[in-house]
């Protein structure tokens, strides 16, 4: 199995975005058990389908996994993994060798990246199969310790030469405190809307991409819901 060069920049979500001037991942937290698991299935492909203009990433958790199994995920990830960037946010925090491992169960399945927590330490020792990104400040209002750790796991973030990190969009001030520490190195913010963050605002902040969900998979346009967010993003890109 080929390994990702630590410290690498996501290559596939950089390409992907130039080509379609968009810093926009969306979040797939589709939780449904009201069908069957193929009617489920087609309703979220088809609803990638229509996004394919404006997204570049799709980030899979535990809820689309409860809803549709990872038999269905990975019926997604045939279909789309050609066309997106593939993340599995399922926020690791184990010893290395699991990490290692899970990693390499993601890979197989088509996977191009991970999250995964820095704090638990031994992610430097992780042998990667796909791209990773460490958790540095989360997006929520209670995530005080996180928070009172930000420069210690910026640091753990470049000891362990992470390919990205993850930032919350809620938190401007830290997007641009990473930037200065961090010049090279791909942000990826979630907290868009939902949480309070405007669109693009990451953007502004020195952060890359913005990870939404809720205002796109909830919304009763979810295309227009995307347009909006990537005219924002390409405000502020292009201006
Ligand atoms: O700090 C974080 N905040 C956050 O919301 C780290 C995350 N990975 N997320 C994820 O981003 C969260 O699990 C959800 O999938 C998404 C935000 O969704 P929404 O608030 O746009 O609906």
């Amino acid at each position: 199995m080929a390994q990702v060069p630590r410290g690498r920049a996501p290559e596939k979500l950089w390409r992907i975005s130039e080509d379609r001037r968009s810093r926009l991942i969306i979040a797939l937290d589709l939780h449904d058990n009201s069908a069957g698991k193929q009617q489920l299935i087609k309703r979220y492909t088809g609803l990638l389908d229509g996004l394919r203009e404006f997204v570049v990433g799709v980030k899979i958790g535990l809820p689309l996994s409860l809803s549709i199994g990872f038999d269905g995920i990975s019926e997604i990830l045939d279909r789309f993994k050609g066309e997106f960037y593939m993340i599995a946010d399922f926020k690791l925090s184990d010893i290395p060798e699991i990490i290692q491992v899970v990693l390499e169960g993601f890979w197989r399945m088509g996977f191009d990246a991970a999250i995964a927590h820095l704090f638990q330490g031994g992610v430097g020792e992780v042998r990667r199969s796909i791209d990773l990104f460490g958790v540095v400040a989360m997006s929520h209002p209670q995530a005080q310790l996180i928070q009172q750790s930000f420069h210690r796991l910026l640091e753990e973030a470049k000891a362990a030469d992470v390919n990205g990190i993850i930032v919350g969009a809620t938190r401007g001030q830290l997007i641009a405190e990473a930037r200065r520490i961090l010049p090279e190195t791909t942000i990826l913010s979630p907290g868009i809307v939902a949480q309070g963050a405007s669109p693009a605002h990451a953007l502004r902040m020195g952060g890359d991409f913005e990870i939404v969900g809720r205002a796109i998979t909830m919304a009763e346009k979810p295309l227009e819901a995307a347009r909006i967010i990537v005219e924002a993003e390409r405000d502020v890109l292009y201006a």
